[in-house]
């Protein structure tokens, strides 16, 4: 989120694209609905289904997934049209508009209503009303990632705001709700198979950076590696692991996947579930550490060497998590964990020891900073507040300096003294945001609510774009203009990234000879602290101010383009915005992209497949599935069909039906009639695992461990598709056939 829950109180209008959180965030929706109550707010919601969410809209949109692009482009129509975007902003802050302008004078709202079925005078209602409330904030989840060019969407959602001035203001921004408690966390953390810890990457100055944090040498950490290459080359990404293992398409690697380890994953919520299974039978070893009995442990006919290590909840450990407005919070330990589990980190340090590295992995902890570099300071450490330490000595580039665990135990004993629309501190917490809301770029810093607001001083929390891409790109200046000066700034306008190299000539400062001697080379592996506080004291950010880019070099889509899904019902339309060229190499396996869509599926496959949440159930659903008095609410899985659609079928409500798949796989659900979608498309939740085709697999379960709730996982049917940069699954726009059971 570049703004916070809270902050959309301040909002005059809300527009949602594939969100539903009524349903997926009730309490942080209570927010919304203030806004409405209290603001006179608009709420606009675009979703492919009537959802509880939509219930509450002012404006409705029923779009057709997977088009969402050109539905913004047909808003970006408009808007240049009648002069609605905000011209001194575009100028000052965005870099690449004028290919924006090109594409979106192609996007009218006739040629929108024929690809995205949403009526034209629709679009100009929404347009309209949307363009003329400000500030407005745009919200999506995981509406707009789950598509073969869900990164492209990801891309348009801000381009529209910026195009409007929305970006960098109270209650604007792009509000992203994120998944789980500490979703953002995690991915902070970089759990994930392309880059280090804080967004770092993966080239060797990376690697250097963090050996020395971690007090191992270098050549030790590249000796981990079947050789040098790997350690600098993307790994496997969690949706298509199992190409690593059955190779179905080509992969590059040092080896094949023979063993797989699950911490925290369902298994049975990635896409394509005949294929993991596959690739589940054939490893050598699988070992799931889970408080429950994970249900890839029961997909799987594996007989031998599968290992469930019982492991302790959240309520069992104590730590700082990250919420979905990147503020921390402190979590204590309810109890101690129960019965023989242990904590994700005990189990994790006693594997360390397993394999003789338990030294080199803890030694972070036991690290300092003197004189700018990072040295041993004691011989044992404290979990988990010298973990936190360790990030946040670390982890510079989006500005974790600040999060010392005294801090964030403070914020934690101390809520009610935060205001929960600005989130500013009162009496022992006046001067701080509640969380400290990254950047928080010193132990003094307060944190920042709202990403990119110049309007406010850096010191509380103000800032522009972030200079990551130099500063200019064929001649034209990528640096902010003079009028984007942050407030109070002693620098004008644009500035580049602070390095030790030009920090007295961008501040204007003279540094000492000791000061030149322990800065760091530029603000990311600055360890002496020295850039960030002067560049403070001199009411700047040490990430420099730039434009946005609306136009970006490096992506197979300079500007984001529409692209038919996979599978799409509109087989004509392919033709006309077809998909990419299949991709080598990605995250060391091979992914389909054109090779799919030449086949045109919607013949024998024509009803659009839409999978998502249901406010009962999370993720793979296993945890509630153990609920005796949850299950109740949602005992079975179910498709909502359209009653129209279903006689069709010759389905009645209640009925069961089959589902199949253009991949060949098929599930039993039953049959629940709902207007929420329209006849030309399904709803499947994804909550459900423990039957399998039609296969009851309820033998399976450990003795007295089979849920209370068990069905067909909505991933068995899920179609091949991935996006085109981040390989997540096309689980939002998918074909399916339907036949009465
Ligand atoms: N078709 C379809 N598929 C989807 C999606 C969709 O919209 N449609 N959404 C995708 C998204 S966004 C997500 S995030 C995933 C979610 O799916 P998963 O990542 O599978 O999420 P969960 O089921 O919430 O959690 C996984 C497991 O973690 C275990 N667990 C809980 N607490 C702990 C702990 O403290 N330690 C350990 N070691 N384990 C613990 C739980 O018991 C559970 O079995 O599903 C994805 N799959
Ligand atoms: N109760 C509950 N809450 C949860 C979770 C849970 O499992 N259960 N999971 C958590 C996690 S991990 C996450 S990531 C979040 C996800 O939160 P959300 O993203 O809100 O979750 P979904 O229900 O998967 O998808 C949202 C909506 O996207 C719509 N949609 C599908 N395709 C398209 C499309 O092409 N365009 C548009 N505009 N809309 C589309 C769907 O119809 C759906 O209503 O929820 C979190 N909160
Ligand atoms: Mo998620």
């Amino acid at each position: 989120m570049t703004n916070h829950l809270g902050d959309i109180q301040n909002s005059k209008a809300i527009i949602i694209f594939g969100a539903n959180p009524a349903v997926n965030h009730p309490v942080g929706f209570k927010h919304f609905l203030k806004a409405k109550e209290r603001n006179n707010a608009l709420l606009i919601v675009v979703d492919p289904r009537f959802t509880r969410t939509a219930a509450k809209a002012d404006i409705y949109v029923r779009i057709r997934p997977g088009t969402d692009i050109p539905f913004m482009y047909g808003m970006l129509h408009l808007i240049l049209k009648h002069g609605w975007h905000d011209e001194e902003f575009i100028k000052n802050r965005v870099f690449g508009f004028d290919e924006v302008i090109k594409e979106a004078k192609k996007w009218d709202p006739k040629k929108v209503e024929d690809v995205t079925g949403v009526p034209a005078s629709k679009l100009i209602q929404v347009t309209r009303a949307y363009a003329s409330r400000k500030p407005g904030t745009l919200v999506w989840a995981m509406g707009l990632t789950q598509h073969s060019i869900g990164s492209s969407n990801t891309r348009m959602a801000p381009i529209l705001q910026l195009s409007l001035g929305n970006m960098g203001v109270f209650g604007g921004g792009c509000n992203i709700l994120r998944g789980h408690d500490n979703v953002q966390g995690a991915t902070d953390m970089c759990c994930l198979s392309h880059s280090l810890p804080g967004y770092y990457g993966l080239s060797e100055g990376s690697w250097k950076y963090f050996a020395h944090n971690w007090g191992v040498d270098f050549d030790w950490l590249q000796k981990r590696f079947a050789s040098p290459k790997w350690m600098t080359t993307k790994g496997f990404t969690l949706a298509k692991w199992w190409d690593g293992v059955t190779q179905e398409e080509p992969i590059y690697s040092s080896s094949p996947i023979r063993v797989l380890w699950v911490q925290g994953n369902g298994i049975t919520s990635i896409a394509q579930q005949e294929k993991v299974k596959k690739a589940l039978d054939k490893l050598d070893l699988l070992v799931i550490a889970e408080p429950f009995a994970n249900e890839a442990a029961i997909l799987t006919d594996k007989e031998n060497d599968v290992y469930i290590l019982p492991t302790a909840s959240q309520f069992e450990c104590e730590g700082s998590v990250t919420a979905t407005n990147r503020s921390a919070q402190w979590r204590s330990k309810v109890v101690d964990p129960l019965y023989e589990s242990k904590t994700d980190e005990e189990i994790m340090f006693e594997f360390a020891k397993k394999f003789g590295f338990y030294d080199e992995f803890v030694r972070g902890m036991m690290m300092g900073v003197k004189d700018g570099k990072a040295v041993k300071v004691k011989n044992t450490f404290k979990w988990p507040e010298d973990a936190t330490r360790e990030i946040a000595r670390i982890i510079k580039t989006i500005g974790l300096t600040g999060w010392t665990p005294e801090r964030l135990k403070k914020h934690q004993e101390n809520w009610h003294m935060f205001d929960e629309v600005t989130l500013k501190g009162i009496g022992p917490m006046a001067g701080e945001y509640y969380g400290l809301p990254w950047p928080c770029w010193t132990e003094e810093h307060p944190g920042s609510p709202v990403l990119y607001n110049i309007n406010i001083p850096a010191k509380e929390g103000g800032m522009g774009f972030r200079a990551r891409f130099g500063t200019e790109y064929k001649g034209v200046n990528l640096l902010a203009g003079p009028a984007a000066t942050i407030k109070g700034a002693k620098v004008e306008g644009g500035y580049p990234e602070l390095t030790k190299d030009n920090i007295e000539k961008v501040l204007g400062i003279k540094l000492s000879p000791k000061e030149k001697e322990i800065m760091g080379k530029n603000w990311k592996v600055d360890l002496s602290g020295l850039i960030a506080k002067y560049a403070l004291e001199a009411g700047v950010v040490p990430y420099g101010n730039a434009k946005a880019r609306a136009y970006v070099w490096t992506f197979p889509d300079p500007i984001p383009k529409h692209r038919e899904p996979l599978h799409t019902p509109r087989y004509d339309l392919a033709k006309i915005y077809p998909t990419y060229p299949d991709k080598k190499n990605q995250y060391r396996c091979d992914t389909k992209f054109i090779s799919i869509q030449k086949t045109d599926w919607s013949k024998e496959f024509p009803i659009n497949l839409v999978t998502g949440r249901l406010v009962m159930y999370s993720g793979a659903g296993l945890i509630e599935r153990n609920s005796k008095y949850i299950t109740q609410l949602e005992p079975e899985m179910f498709a909502h069909i359209n009653p129209e659609l279903a006689y069709k079928h010759g389905i009645n409500d209640g009925d069961m039906m089959w589902i199949y798949s253009p991949d060949g796989a098929k599930i039993k659900v039953k049959a629940k009639f709902s207007y929420s979608v329209s006849p030309d498309r399904i709803f499947l939740p994804f909550h459900f695992a423990g039957i399998f085709e039609g296969k009851d697999l309820s033998d399976k379960y450990p003795e007295g461990l089979v849920p209370y709730a068990i069905g067909e996982s909505a991933n068995t049917v899920t179609n091949y598709g991935y996006d085109i940069i981040t390989q997540i699954p096309e689980t939002k726009a998918g074909l399916c056939r339907i036949e009465k059971a």
